[in-house]
């Protein structure tokens, strides 16, 4: 959608209020022995790879959310554990020195076997910004898939590797809808804090945001959010906080306040490296093979399933491909992962007896992104640190959650940016295509309609209320909407449908899903806190019950 904006110079319809420079935004109680959050040092994430023929009690394939929470409560429970990740361990430094390399200055480790960038925020004064870079197993992975690009996160700690860490629990009023067959007395009163303490979730300081430079764009959203009547509230995350203050103080390395987000943070962000992951290694039972990609799962004469997965090296060719056999096998390939996954196995023979309803109910959680263009005396600062500690709840009212986030390019960009998850009602299925031999997704672009329009429910209003307007060059030339694009894919094995209300798949002792592939299509808020607490609710039952 386009629009030619009131306020342009003329110059490709770029307001005069304020340009961007680059890219940079993301913008894109414990219980049961929870794991203390970043308790260990940075841990080796991988270990010598599985070999061929090995025979292990379970395998988890994918070391995200789902696959971590599932490796650490089986270890716990006695079980060796085989994680099986496609992406890299991301455990040693580059030449540089840094794990990870910068938002602003993206190299080949940015990028899941791409030979040029492809940022979420992909221009600037309506000319794209994206730059060629070599072809590596990066660590974001912006996947084409029918009518939308998803992004997700490559790499031992799956989404944690990329993601703002904002981790939100839906208000329980919403929760119904959320995860219709699971009972909210449990889930609030256990799992969610569960995985709360688990992830090492954490409020900033409302006193030092009152001050710090760094969050003036949040406050800055606040003034305009409550001129106009939107309730505003903190966003929890995982990220240090008091790690954050000494970055700002500079006794600290900087890494939020130094652009690092979109392709992994060196420093300050609890990612399930430093806490699920991390207390999964220390019991000294659980073993993960990065650079493995799982092609197959079938039952295996002798009882359990044989799996067989790519070995691959960093430029993403196979050198070895292997077969193991699992007693149990975990699917935490991520909601894309996991559907492609089944819908093939379903399709080509493996698992026949997977019922109708894998590949269904996938839906994006109603992502959209735009920015609006401030007065020149609402700047919202060039130090802004990466990770976003606010929102705008409009959900009863208009459908849409919108996070107040940073666009940390270094300059001033008089420019207030939000990402909303809004109640979009569409949903996709993956099928598969034997003539290209891959699991394709009937996501329409227009799709995305209902959800742009959720959105205006709280800028339309803002933008009234401030006589200001929206940005039309940030995601092309005189476009409004970043709707071309979900951070947050849900569902395509949704609980008590693909699978039993436990994520037992139909059809098969001994295969569970275990990640955002069981959730519906949306959860009203970021959603990892709430594929972490199903997986800490459906785990403690197969445990109990399973083994
Ligand atoms: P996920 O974390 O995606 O892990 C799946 C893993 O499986 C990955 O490591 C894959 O590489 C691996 N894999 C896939 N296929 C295979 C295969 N065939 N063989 C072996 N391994 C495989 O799944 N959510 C929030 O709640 N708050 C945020 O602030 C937030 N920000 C985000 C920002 C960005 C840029 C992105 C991309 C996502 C963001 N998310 C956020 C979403 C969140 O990271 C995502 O919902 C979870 O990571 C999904 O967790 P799963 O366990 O389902």
């Amino acid at each position: 959608m386009t629009v030619n904006p009131p306020h342009s110079t003329g110059s490709r319809g770029v307001s005069r209020r304020g340009f961007i420079v680059g890219t940079g935004s993301i913008l894109g109680s414990a219980a049961l022995t929870a794991p203390s959050a970043r308790a260990a040092a940075i841990p080796t994430a991988a270990d010598a790879p599985v070999a061929d023929g090995a025979q292990v009690p379970a395998l988890v394939i994918g070391t995200g959310y789902g696959g971590s929470v599932a490796a650490l409560r089986l270890a716990q429970a006695g079980v060796d554990v085989q994680m099986v990740e496609m992406g890299m361990a991301w455990d040693t430094p580059g030449s540089d020195g840094k794990i990870f390399c910068n938002t602003l200055d993206p190299d080949q480790r940015s990028y899941w076997l791409r030979t040029r960038t492809k940022a979420p925020l992909n221009y600037f004064l309506g000319y794209p910004i994206d730059k060629d870079i070599s072809r590596y197993t990066g660590i974001l992975d912006a996947e084409e898939l029918g009518g939308i690009t998803v992004y997700q996160g490559r790499g031992v700690g799956g989404g944690s590797l990329v993601n703002g860490g904002m981790a939100v629990t839906p208000r329980r009023q919403n929760f119904p809808t959320v995860l219709p067959t699971v009972d909210p007395d449990e889930m609030y009163g256990v799992y969610y804090p569960r995985a709360n303490a688990g992830l090492g979730v954490g409020l900033v300081d409302p006193n030092w945001f009152e001050t710090a430079d760094c969050y003036q764009f949040s406050r800055v959203g606040r003034k305009h959010a409550q001129r106009s009547g939107f309730p505003w509230t903190f966003v929890p995350d995982v990220y240090d906080w008091d790690y954050m203050k000494r970055e700002a103080s500079g006794t600290a390395t900087r890494s939020a306040l130094d652009g690092e987000i979109l392709y992994g943070n060196n420093h300050g962000k609890k990612s399930l490296q430093q806490t699920y992951i991390a207390a999964a290694r220390a019991t000294g039972r659980v073993t993960v093979s990065a650079l493995h990609k799982v092609t197959s799962v079938r039952p295996a004469a002798g009882g359990g399933y044989t799996v067989v997965m790519d070995q691959l090296d960093t430029g993403g060719d196979t050198v070895a491909t292997k077969s193991v056999t699992a007693g149990r096998v975990f699917f935490a390939a991520g909601s894309v992962g996991t559907s492609k996954l089944l819908v093939k196995l379903r399709a080509t023979g493996a698992l026949p007896q997977l019922n109708g309803e894998v590949g269904k109910g996938w839906g994006d959680n109603g992502n959209v992104m735009c920015g609006r263009a401030n007065h020149l005396w609402d700047p919202t600062g060039k130090l802004q640190s990466t990770i976003p500690c606010s929102g705008i709840d409009n959900w009863d009212a208009g459908g849409a959650f919108a996070e107040v986030a940073p666009l940390p390019t270094g300059i001033e960009t008089y420019a207030s940016f939000y990402l909303s998850i809004t109640k979009n009602p569409h949903r996709a299925e993956f099928t598969y295509n034997p003539t290209t031999g891959a699991a394709e997704l009937n996501w329409q672009t227009a799709w995305k309609q209902p959800a742009i329009d959720m959105a205006k429910s709280i800028f339309d209003r803002i933008n009234s209320k401030e006589g200001t307007i929206y940005r039309t060059d940030l995601f092309g030339a005189y476009k409004i909407w970043g709707d071309h694009l979900t951070y947050h894919p849900l569902g395509g094995a949704v609980l008590g449908k693909a699978t039993d209300n436990y994520g037992r798949l139909q059809g098969y002792s001994g295969l569970y899903v275990i990640d955002g592939a069981l959730i519906p299509g949306n959860t009203s808020v970021n959603p990892f806190v709430t594929i972490t607490a199903l997986a800490e609710r459906n785990i403690e039952k197969i445990i109990a019950t399973d083994l």
